[in-house]
């Protein structure tokens, strides 16, 4: 089914904008911050022509098969960093919900269903004058974007290839929504912990930006605690994380 305005007005109980065609809705959501939106308005879109992943790169959303949306949020700052996870842990529980047996979240914002990237997440925090305005979490969701034959067969998939059912695209967003107001009720420690328990690459030996060793733990800041095959404990607050070899080297 088709996403538009009266669809998605007869099902949503909020403040949101909706485009059939945008450039990021994680730009207009900044815009709008500015403006003075309410804390949790939504920016919706169809399609994105420049949709943005973390350092600049590209995030594919093409128009009729996938979900693109950024909320607004106005956490104090010292919970600006919840806003991520809460934004994995809704898209984890809609996997879930949709009928994905198999899913979990890769540090520190990819969902992921078998194993593939089903969904990421682009965190983006407003500064006026020194202050926090507001984060604009934004998530983009393979419904049944076709991936064959793209560079990103091998590692992306959408929720019609786990569930093998047709899913209704604005029956997702009002789902995505109301998980990410549920989550935004929960204590910080809440969110924490059912964002650590959901990782999947927790235990194991990794490689992230390029040292290899123990994924150990996860700390409330979100970072990610390494001990290195040198036994060097290293605290890593962004960067792509990789399941390595299971074998230890010898120095
Ligand atoms: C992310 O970045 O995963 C964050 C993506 C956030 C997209 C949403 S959509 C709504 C809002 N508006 C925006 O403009 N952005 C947000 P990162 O971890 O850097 O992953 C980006 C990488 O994922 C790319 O370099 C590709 O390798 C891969 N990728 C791109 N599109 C994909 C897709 N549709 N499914 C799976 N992987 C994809």
């Amino acid at each position: 089914m088709t996403l538009s305005l009266d669809i998605l007005q007869g099902k949503l109980a909020r403040c949101f904008r909706f485009y059939q065609s945008v450039d990021s809705t994680n730009d207009l959501a900044k815009d709008w911050l500015l403006d003075g939106a309410p804390a949790g308005a939504a920016v919706i879109a169809d399609e994105q022509r420049r949709g943005r992943g973390r350092q600049g790169r590209l995030w594919h959303s093409p128009p009729g098969v996938a979900l693109a949306l950024s909320v607004l949020l106005r956490p104090a700052e010292e919970e600006a960093a919840l806003v991520n996870m809460i934004g994995a842990l809704a898209v984890y529980d809609l996997a879930k919900q949709a009928g994905c047996d198999e899913a979990g979240i890769k540090w520190p914002n990819d969902v992921q269903v078998n194993g593939k990237k089903v969904s990421g997440v682009l965190t983006e925090n407003v500064w006026e004058s020194g202050r926090l305005l507001g984060v604009v979490l934004g998530i983009g969701v393979n419904v049944r974007v076709d991936f064959a034959g793209t560079d990103l067969h091998a590692s992306a998939i959408s929720l019609e290839d786990a569930t093998q059912a047709p899913l209704d695209r604005a029956e997702l967003v009002r789902h995505l929504l109301r998980r990410i107001d549920c989550w935004r009720d929960k204590s910080a420690e809440e969110i924490f912990m059912a964002w650590r328990r959901r990782l999947n690459m927790l235990g194991k030996r990794v490689t992230v930006n390029g040292v290899q060793g123990l994924a150990q733990d996860v700390a409330p800041s979100g970072a990610l605690r390494i001990k290195t095959d040198k036994a060097e404990a290293l605290l890593v607050h962004a960067g792509d994380v990789f399941e390595a070899p299971n074998t230890w080297s010898v120095e």
